[in-house]
């Protein structure tokens, strides 16, 4: 047996014997959808710097840059599917009640990919906590209204940006950005999961960002194993017990299902 087959026995053994498992997914999760990661290649970041577009003073300064690349990224996202790496984990989630699925993305594809798994049935315990947000929502940067928003945008001048219907103030995507806090519902949610869990399976993040890097440590702390899968080496690799190098469109279908490895 080779030694990555080694490995993958090794993450289905920790899987199965884990009571309580958090499960904290990165871009990389979503690059077999197309999906472009941050710091990759490709990445997003590449092309934009993180302080140009993700913070609250860049929105100050040009919400229609801001709301460009927003609008283009939803677009980006609006024709992705969900990759055999966000099934599996929705597999996971609604088979086992002690799995917890938390994420960094904005793209929605967990939240497709709990619906396409479910069916008709119930697909609320495979919806993710969305630690940064979600492309698909806006809130109002005046009053309180928050509320899902999908479709083109027209970003091609200020005039045309997104309003608020009751106050009429902008509009803007729903999502984290650097320096501002996260969701206290949702850090105090996933963070009280990784206290109790035995496990924390890390997928697909380059493990940089936080206060989302400091959940897998949180798990560890508490006595739990911390399982990492990613083609690359991340900020977070020397911390893991084990370690599964590869896509994770090809190893998530194989660690959360039986079947030869
Ligand atoms: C905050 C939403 C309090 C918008 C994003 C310590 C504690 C607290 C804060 C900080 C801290 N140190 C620094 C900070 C500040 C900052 C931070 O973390 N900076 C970093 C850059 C050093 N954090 C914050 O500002 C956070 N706020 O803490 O509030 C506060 C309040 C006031 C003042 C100070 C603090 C807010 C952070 C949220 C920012 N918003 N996104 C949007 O998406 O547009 S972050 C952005 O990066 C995305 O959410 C993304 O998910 C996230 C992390 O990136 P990754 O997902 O890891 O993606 P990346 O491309 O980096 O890596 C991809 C990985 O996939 C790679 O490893 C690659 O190898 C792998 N891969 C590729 N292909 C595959 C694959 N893996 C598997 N399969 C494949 N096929
Ligand atoms: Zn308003």
């Amino acid at each position: 047996m080779c030694d990555a087959e080694a490995a993958l026995r090794e993450g289905r053994g920790l899987l199965a014997a884990a009571r309580g498992v958090v499960v904290l997914t990165g871009a990389g999760v979503s690059a077999e959808s197309g999906v472009p990661t941050f710091r990759g290649e490709e990445g997003l970041w590449k092309r934009y710097r993180a302080e140009d577009l993700a913070t609250p003073a860049a929105f100050r300064e040009d919400p229609r840059l801001v709301w460009e690349w927003y609008a283009w990224r939803r677009e980006t996202v609006e024709g992705c599917r969900p990759n055999a790496a966000h099934l599996a984990l929705a597999r996971l989630a609604l088979e086992r009640s002690d799995v917890t699925l938390v994420t960094q993305n904005v793209d929605g594809l967990h939240e497709a990919a709990a619906r396409e798994e479910a069916g008709d049935a119930d697909p609320s315990s495979a919806l993710p906590l969305e630690l940064h947000g979600s492309l698909f929502r806006v809130r109002c940067t005046r009053c309180s209204r928050r509320e899902a928003h999908r479709g083109p945008v027209d970003a091609s001048s200020e005039q045309t940006l997104p309003r608020c219907p009751s106050c009429r103030e902008l509009l803007r995507p729903d999502v984290v950005w650097f320096g501002e806090s996260l969701p206290s519902d949702v850090v105090e949610a996933a963070f009280g999961e990784a206290r109790t869990a035995g496990l924390c399976l890390v997928v697909g993040t380059s493990a940089r960002v936080h206060p989302a890097a400091s959940l897998p440590l949180a798990v560890r702390e508490a006595g739990g194993t911390v399982v990492e899968v990613n083609p690359a080496d991340t900020a977070l690799t020397a911390r893991a017990d084990l370690v599964l190098r590869g896509p994770a469109g090809r190893i998530l279908p194989s660690l959360v299902e039986e079947g030869p490895v």
